[in-house]
């Protein structure tokens, strides 16, 4: 419940489908704030565990290893590598990054269907599917297209209409069609097994609409219970598929776990398997980041199973209903499980105006920022965490991103520990100077420095990260503040020991700032701890303006933050432009084929190569070159409709395919005896068509 002590934590982000690169939207849903919530709990050296990994199954592997022409093994071995590897580089602090193809994910998935088919909480139903008689498969929902029965849009999905958002069964589709081979889909009877969510009703509204009024986020509380009011039905937790957890049944030949069934018992095993891992001393998965050397390999029970565990989901606002209805519908029906306190999820966060997508190449993938700027996490952790979608959408602009680090990072936080590491090196040899004794403006820093973290605390211990990211640069605003004010620059002209009480208190607060800026931008708090010569503390025994001892010897001091300049963020808008251009080109269709010709009409066709001798641009006309070729029968005026692709110099001497049977016309007064074939592209690109090596002009194609 929402005000109960608890004695340990076992915080989950969402297993992200190992089907392609993540993009920053995803980020902002369901990785960094609870990131930000577990390094939170680790400085108050809370019993946490934090896990995460790869969602292997369902429809969307298969799906993507067609679109690749490979296997669903080779993409989700390649998409898991690569965002295990962004994620690290962005600094998520998993203690493990699991993967749902392994072994021990398989056998708690089906001890989970057990327990649950063994008390009888699992219904048998036989029912008419559609199943492709080519390709001899049932079709997932997503495999059949047809026409909306709502707004008439041709190509919606068995689940969903993209274009109006109505969601589907496929049997509601108007000419349904199987997208594997285009055939339309049979209906044949197939046996499943269901889980009747409608009968934990009475369950949830005690449990969510009753206890959690107060403590969930309107928008996922108000999605809870308008699902509820509408009344629950019964759903499958098994699918006619080859990709996935095998059914444990005698029978079930053919059938695997539904996705959304196995998905989230994926954070069960990830646990089961940092246990299993810390234990044995052999690590493969798991990158613990606190000590678990006293654990014992049963103990990921203690952190499924124990109420005193407070369970919360990191998640983007699609994963409502599993995270809130399903999944914790299948954990109390067991009888043996918790069930989540919080499941804080986020809205979406759009890009420079629109809805981020991968697919229509309207975002920034997490590896693609990596590559771009490898030196720049944090700025990018601190970009989101002050922009995050919590209460609504929000959105991310390039130029957002750039005023964030150059107003903020740069400005405020890294201009203040600068002048203050400076200073210090300039007038007192780089050691902490001696504090003497404090005027008004310093004690009320030093009280005002004592509120930050309890402040900062309640933001994030209510999942309010914007919030909390704005008072964490508010204690760097203090500091460059009171700098500013003092000016210890000027005083030092007159009074050293002055400048030493300034310049103390602002490494004071300074090293307050490498403790409590660590769980938003934990490379910044690193670097700046190397430079304080400071090992930092817990998060409790910060606000205090005694962290360093006076004449410790600093580190070296060297610039947090730089400046990002204009060209570079131009750079990255017009990268995005392109990206998108190039993506809708891609998804064009071809071209439809002309009606059918005859032999004998083909070959009255004359198309031989030449060689171009001349070629000059034609007064009054943007779009013609007047072109001297050579046919190798004769040489010979062609008006040709290229220069808007193609500098007279640079084509003079190729070989060009021209058809010099074309009755002459007059253009611009001048008579064309033929025509230069081209390629034209999707965008209209003009490409020329040349032999693959000098051949004689005259030669003929045939
Ligand atoms: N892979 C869907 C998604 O990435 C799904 C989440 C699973 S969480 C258990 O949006
Ligand atoms: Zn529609």
């Amino acid at each position: 419940m929402a005000n109960q002590e608890y004695k340990r934590y076992t915080i989950t982000s969402a297993l992200p489908y190992a089907n392609g690169p993540k993009h920053i939207g995803h980020l902002a849903g369901a990785y960094i704030p609870a990131d930000v919530y577990v390094r939170h709990l680790r400085l108050q050296d809370k019993d946490v565990v934090f896990v995460c990994g790869s969602d292997e199954h369902g429809t969307a592997i298969p799906n993507q290893a067609l679109k690749e022409n490979t296997t669903p093994q080779a993409i989700i071995d390649k998409y898991h590598q690569l965002i295990k590897e962004c994620f690290d580089k962005l600094g998520m602090s998993f203690d493990i990054y699991h993967r749902t193809s392994e072994q021990i994910h398989h056998q708690t998935s089906q001890e989970i269907f057990l327990t649950l088919y063994n008390k009888g909480l699992l219904n048998e139903e036989t029912s008419e599917q559609y199943y492709d008689d080519e390709a001899n498969v049932f079709l997932a929902d997503r495999y059949i297209i047809g026409t909306c029965p709502k707004c008439g849009h041709p190509s919606a999905y068995g689940d969903q209409c993209e274009k109006c958002g109505t969601s589907l069964s496929p049997s509601e589709l108007i000419n349904p069609k199987s997208t594997l081979t285009g055939k339309v889909p049979v209906l044949k009877s197939t046996r499943h097994w269901y889980l009747p969510l409608e009968n934990y009703e009475p369950w949830l509204r005690e449990w969510i609409l009753k206890s959690h009024e107060a403590d969930w986020k309107s928008n996922v509380y108000g999605q809870c219970k308008s699902w509820i009011d509408a009344g629950l039905q019964s759903r499958a937790m098994t699918r006619d598929l080859d990709w996935g957890i095998k059914v444990p049944l005698p029978g079930a030949e053919g059938k695997v776990l539904y996705v959304w069934f196995d998905a989230p018992i994926g954070y069960i095993s990830a646990t089961r398997a940092l246990f299993d891992e810390v234990s044995s001393g052999k690590l493969h998965y798991a990158t613990p980041q606190r000590d678990f050397s006293q654990h014992k390999k049963d103990d990921w029970k203690k952190y499924w199973q124990d109420k005193e565990t407070k369970l919360v989901h990191f998640i983007g606002k699609d994963n409502i209903v599993f995270h809130c209805i399903i999944f914790p519908i299948m954990l109390h029906a067991t009888g043996e499980y918790i069930v989540p306190d919080n499941v804080p999820a986020n809205e979406f966060m759009n890009l420079e105006g629109d809805k981020m997508s991968t697919s229509r190449g309207w975002s920034i993938e997490m590896h693609e920022y990596l590559h771009d700027f490898p030196d720049k996490p944090d700025v990018l952790r601190y970009a989101l965490l002050t922009n995050l979608p919590e209460a609504k959408d929000s959105e991310f602009t390039w130029k957002d991103f750039q005023a964030k680090n150059n107003n903020e990072l740069v400005a405020i936080f890294g201009n203040f520990v600068n002048r203050a590491l400076v200073l210090t090196q300039k007038f007192f040899d780089n050691k902490v100077p001696v504090r003497s004794a404090l005027q008004d403006i310093d004690k009320k820093v030093v009280s005002d420095l004592a509120e930050f973290p309890a402040r900062i605390s309640a933001s994030i211990e209510s999942y309010r990260f914007r919030e909390a990211t704005a008072h964490m640069m508010d204690l760097a605003r203090m500091g460059n503040k009171y700098l500013a004010e003092t000016e210890p620059w000027k005083v030092a002209k007159t009074d050293m020991d002055r400048v030493g009480t300034i310049l103390n208190l602002a490494l004071q607060i300074a090293a307050n700032l490498s403790v409590m800026v660590e769980p938003f931008l934990p490379f910044s708090a690193a670097k700046l701890k190397a430079m304080l010569n400071f090992n930092g503390v817990r998060w409790n025994e910060t606000g205090s303006a005694d962290l360093l001892p006076e004449r410790l010897e600093l580190g070296h001091a060297s610039l947090l933050f730089e400046k990002i300049e204009d060209d570079v963020i131009e750079a990255q808008i017009k990268k995005l432009h392109d990206t998108k251009t190039k993506m809708e080109l891609e998804k064009q269709p071809v071209t439809p084929a002309k009606a059918e010709i005859s032999f004998d009409e083909f070959s009255k066709m004359d198309i031989r190569i030449g060689k171009i001798l001349k070629a000059e641009r034609v007064e009054k006309s943007k779009k013609l070159l007047k072109l001297q070729v050579d046919t190798g029968i004769d040489v010979r005026t062609v008006m040709s409709g290229i220069a808007e692709h193609f500098a007279p110099e640079d084509i003079i001497g190729k070989q060009v395919t021209i058809l010099v049977n074309l009755a002459p016309r007059k253009i611009m007064g001048v008579e064309s005896q033929g025509m230069i074939l081209m390629a034209s592209d999707k965008d209209g690109t003009l490409r020329m068509l040349n032999p693959s090596a000098d051949t004689s002009p005259g030669s003929v194609i045939s």
